[in-house]
């Protein structure tokens, strides 16, 4: 960086007005203060910092930002839905932005006690007996470049898993097991239509993992896994050497890709940062497929999923782009032109041209000529977001800031230092995983809204003991400036986030019975001759157990007692026959760790063991009614 690029930067780092740039407490500082006497305090938390000490914020210098509203009046609603990934938690989260407001939370991986997620038989089953994970990453699934209201899907990265939350019930319906893998990482939807979901495994283990080949470096292998999004089946796996971090697609159904830290092969942390050059993997999704096709493949594990082997070297299936140091993010923009790869242990993002990737696959050009931009854009870069105007926006996890730059000019500069492709550097509070605009992985980028996910949120709250809330940080990108304008404390840990226009989704208020849970359902209903929208009524099958089929209608069960043996496993199969928007109802047993909601025009349904002699009170936990608190019954249970 030119001495003439430092100063620009050091410019738009005190208008950007962190306190940790009043602490610099530089002369550029006491010069911006005086500037701001005629400006008047607007109030918003971002531009304010310096008005605690000051006053008025001198942080509105003449340039324009964005002055968008980002207030959302009680009765009014959000124009957009955010999907947040809940990281160790679990779930996902739906965040109305602007106001930053958490709608919902969708439980997926892991247990809830407000729902019965993983303790209901059907999540139970879904779950495989497992009610811990580790949700990084969300993405929609897309038709034609674009959000298409159906699905999300988000990696379980603990688990090895993929899982499919239904956008019309905000219900998880299908979780994956993926084979051959650990700490399944980034994932991407194809974006032509909904077609492959591409997976990618962040460890590398022995292929097979099995038992042999323990402490033999050479035979540990990641895989990049292509999982249906309609029927949620693997259908292929690609064999390579290094490990997998974040993944991407194209646009046109192309190629999809991988970032790969440790091209060294490393099992140890030095070992891992050995070399100055990674790799953005490319994979070449007509020619895998071609080869899986053909029956080129291999068998790893129990051999149930065929596997390209491209393990070494570059070839028809994989190129390996060269990538300074340790790259982590990589997000395509939405022209569909650039693969933007950042580089985590090196100070720049690379800009990959995804139009000269048929000419490294045709050996026509290197794998790094493909390479047509590295702007510098501060330390630790980690994840790139667009506005669909040109300009890109990477969270910079060391330095926490976003910096705004120009994919043009970068380019531009990549020939000519004297170009400067940095806009503005924007303090965030603090060290910035993901960040994300609305709509920026689609082609319908609106530069509008920017979120900043921050891991630390040290002193920017009320204090709440030793684990603190995480940072949401909402930012207006509209105008030439970025403008902080919100911070969001988040339960650890919001992860990754996409931003949808509220247009584009359409929830039901009742539920519509239907797909893989109601498949269930009516095989139970049919093994008993049981209507579910009908029929109240206690079936024994055989000796121990008994299945108790109840609908309710508020405020009441339509049964109020039902008589078990003590050690008999009951199953209470319970339809919500309320089709009156907002009235769920549950069914929670007295003293057995039974809890589980009923939505309306659902069905739902939790076992357990019936405990000693005695009376029993179910209730309804959900507050539906005047009587809502006599919703209840007595299971009695007899010797
Ligand atoms: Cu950057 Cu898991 Cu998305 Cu973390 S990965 S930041
Ligand atoms: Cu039903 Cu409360």
């Amino acid at each position: 960086m030119s001495d003439q690029d430092r100063e620009g930067v050091q410019k738009d780092e005190v208008t950007s007005t962190g306190r940790r740039d009043f602490m610099k407490g530089s002369v550029t500082v006491g010069a911006g203060i005086v500037g701001a006497g005629a400006l008047a305090l607007r109030g918003d938390e971002g531009s304010s910092t310096l008005s605690r000490f000051f006053g008025p914020s001198a942080a509105h210098a003449a340039s324009s930002e964005g002055g968008l509203d980002f207030h959302v009046p009680p009765g009014k609603l959000d124009h957009y839905y955010g999907f947040w990934s809940g990281g160790q938690s679990g779930e996902i989260r739906i965040v109305g932005v602007p106001s930053m407001r958490e709608l919902m939370r969708i439980p997926v991986v892991g247990r809830d006690c407000a729902t019965g997620w993983g303790r209901d038989d059907w999540s139970k089953q879904l779950l495989g007996g497992r009610d811990s994970g580790d949700t990084h990453h969300v993405h929609l699934s897309y038709t034609d470049g674009t959000y298409d209201g159906r699905y999300v899907y988000v990696n379980d990265k603990a688990n090895a898993r993929l899982a499919r939350v239904r956008c019309d019930i905000m219900q998880t319906d299908k979780i994956t097991d993926i084979p051959n893998s650990q700490g399944t990482h980034g994932i991407f939807p194809q974006r032509h239509k909904t077609g492959l979901v591409l997976c990618n495994a962040e460890f590398r283990t022995p292929q097979p993992n099995d038992g042999r080949d323990l402490d033999d470096p050479a035979a540990y292998g990641a895989m990049h896994t292509a999982i249906d999004g309609e029927t949620m089946e693997v259908k292929w796996q690609v064999l390579v050497e290094g490990n997998l971090d974040l993944c991407a697609t194209d646009y046109e159904g192309k190629y999809s890709f991988a970032t790969c830290y440790n091209s060294e092969g490393g099992v140890t942390l030095e070992g891992m940062m050995a070399s100055d050059r990674d790799h953005l993997y490319v994979f070449n999704l007509a020619a895998i497929q071609k080869a899986v096709k053909a029956g080129k493949t291999i068998k790893v594990g129990d051999g149930s999923v065929p596997v390209v082997d491209a393990r070494g070297k570059n070839g028809p299936y994989v190129q390996r782009i060269p990538i300074p140091k340790s790259p982590h993010g990589v997000n395509i923009d939405p022209t569909g032109k650039y693969a933007v790869c950042s580089g985590k242990l090196s100070p720049t993002v690379s800009v990959v041209d995804i139009s000269k990737l048929d000419g490294v696959f045709a050996g026509k050009i290197k794998p790094r000529d493909a390479v047509v931009a590295e702007p510098e854009v501060g330390l630790g870069p980690l994840h790139t977001a667009f506005d669909g105007r040109g300009n890109a926006y990477t969270s910079i996890f060391i330095d926490s800031v976003i910096t705004k730059w120009n994919i043009a000019k970068a380019i531009e500069a990549f020939d000519d230092p004297e170009v400067d492709p940095i806009i503005q550097k924007l303090d965030v509070h603090y060290q910035i995983g993901h960040t994300n605009a609305s709509l920026s992985e689609t082609k319908d980028a609106d530069g509008k809204w920017l979120i900043a996910l921050c891991k630390f949120s040290k002193d920017r709250f009320l204090p709440v003991g030793p684990l603190h809330a995480e940072n949401d940080q909402l930012v207006d990108i509209s105008g030439d400036k970025m403008k902080l304008v919100h911070d969001g404390p988040a339960y650890p840990e919001p992860h990754d986030c996409v931003v949808v226009r509220r247009d584009m989704i359409h929830p039901s208020k009742v539920d519509p019975r239907s797909g893989p849970r109601y498949d269930y359902y009516n095989k139970l209903a049919k093994e008993d001759g049981v209507d579910l929208l009908q029929d109240t009524k206690v079936i024994r099958k055989g000796k121990g157990r008994v299945r108790v089929y109840v609908t309710s209608v508020a405020p009441v069960y339509a049964m109020t007692e039902f008589r078990v043996k003590t050690g008999d496993e009951v199953q209470v199969i319970q339809t919500n026959l309320d089709s009156v928007e907002d009235l769920s109802h549950g069914f929670c047993m007295s003293n057995h760790d039974v809890n589980m909601v009923v939505n309306p025009r659902s069905t739902n349904s939790i076992t357990f063991t019936a405990g000693a002699p005695g009376v029993y009170w179910y209730y309804c936990p959900w507050f539906c009614h005047a009587l809502h608190l006599e919703m209840r019954g007595r299971m009695i249970v007899e010797a």
